[in-house]
């Protein structure tokens, strides 16, 4: 736990801190919810330490940041939205006007609104919440489509190229610890049996089939907040990783953490499916918003988008409990083995379902779009 009420300093805020507690179950940063009082009245706000072993440079995420969520602010407002501010994160500035702040040991932190009445899924439970998370996504696509100015800069370098992900695990084959490798045998095996999977997004996107895009890169499910009442995507958070990528991405982050029967860590494989209701949700939700702008060879994709994400995240899973864990935050030991079988399992799954998903695919985008 770090020392909140100095970092409450740090920023403009115009109330005074009253009580702060770690929040939510994100893998990377450290996240706290603070309560100010106002004259009287309480508010909340998230403060947020950016890993900066994982994120190199948060200086320059932050200014990523503070564009895509400045350019989301001004296209709501400019409709006429009644809650743009609910609808987009807006960074509270630092006292000397930035909108992130250094602390003395040399910390990047941030401070958002806290966005009341909604909140996000570890677990989806039900189709309307695919839905409606997927129409969220798809609509920041859209918004960043027009972003003006020069390329966003890259936070993580070759974050979705997925045959280098590949070569990082081989290199973690290497360098990593023995005993570790010998309990991963058939995981291993598993992620290398499967090289010709990870070279077809990005070979499209070489071959200038698939265009780059201003992504979200992360779209795992507990990054979208919905409505509590309505259920509606209201606010796409956790914008570390907006900078050019593929739709595919995105998608297939969604199918992944939309779609399986279970939770990311589960340890029963027999209970590890894919649900084919969900994935059609999904499909509805995101051609609604991104349909538009879609080109065929990023739908011809999609469905199998699901499986890369699935095999590229457990390879990062995989990697990382062969290296030590020292990337995902967990909370057990073994964790990372957990997460890396049940997404391998998750692999297989969508495999045995892929033909059907890309007719699913194929006639929900043949009633929304022409192809
Ligand atoms: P991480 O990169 O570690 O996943 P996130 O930015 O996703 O960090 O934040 C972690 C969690 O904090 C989210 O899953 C969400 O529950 C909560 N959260 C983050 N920002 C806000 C916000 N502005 N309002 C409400 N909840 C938030
Ligand atoms: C991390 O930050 P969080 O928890 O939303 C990771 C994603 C992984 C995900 C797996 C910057 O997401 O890429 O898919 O864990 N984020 C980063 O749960 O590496
Ligand atoms: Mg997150």
């Amino acid at each position: 736990m770090h020392d909140l009420k100095r970092v409450a300093r740090l920023f403009d805020m115009r109330a005074d801190l009253v009580h702060a507690h770690p929040y939510g179950s994100g893998h990377i940063n450290d996240t706290y919810c603070a309560w100010y009082d106002q004259a009287g009245q309480r508010i909340r706000y998230i403060h947020q330490r950016i890993n900066h072993d994982i994120f190199k440079d948060p200086v320059a995420l932050m200014a990523n940041v503070d564009r895509v969520t400045r350019h989301a602010l001004k296209r709501l407002t400019e409709s006429g939205h009644p809650e743009a501010r609910r609808r987009t994160l807006t960074t509270i500035p630092s006292i000397d006007g930035k909108p992130y702040a250094i602390d003395s040991e040399g910390n990047c932190w941030r401070t958002y609104p806290f966005i009341e009445r909604a909140r996000g899924y570890d677990e989806i439970e039900d189709n309307r919440q695919a839905e409606e998370a997927a129409r969220a996504f798809g609509e920041f696509q859209k918004l960043a489509a027009d972003l003006p100015g020069k390329r966003l800069v890259e936070t993580i370098p070759d974050f979705h190229h997925t045959p280098r992900r590949l070569s990082a695990l081989e290199d973690a084959l290497r360098s990593g610890d023995a005993e570790r490798r010998a309990a991963a045998g058939p995981e291993i095996e598993f992620a290398l049996a499967r090289e010709g999977d990870a070279h077809r997004v990005v070979d499209a996107i070489e071959a200038g089939r698939v265009p780059e895009r201003v992504t979200h890169n992360d779209t795992k499910l507990n990054n979208v907040l919905l409505d509590d009442v309505t259920m509606e995507g209201v606010c796409v958070i956790d914008l570390d990783t907006t900078m050019p990528g593929s739709v595919l991405y995105d998608f297939g982050d969604m199918v992944r953490t939309a779609c399986p029967t279970t939770r990311e860590d589960e340890v029963d494989l027999s209970k590890i499916d894919i649900r084919l209701d969900r994935f059609e949700s999904l499909l509805r939700g995101y051609l609604s918003s991104a349909s538009e702008f879609l080109v065929p060879a990023e739908i011809e994709l999609l469905a199998f988008s699901g499986k890369l994400l699935t095999y590229e995240c457990g390879i990062r899973f995989l990697t990382d409990f062969l290296l030590g864990d020292v990337y995902f935050k967990t909370k057990r030991p073994g964790q990372n083995l957990d997460r890396c079988r049940s997404q391998f399992a998750l692999v297989k799954a969508i495999e045995s379902k892929l033909a059907q998903m890309e007719d699913m695919v194929a006639e929900c985008a043949g009633n929304t779009v022409a192809i």
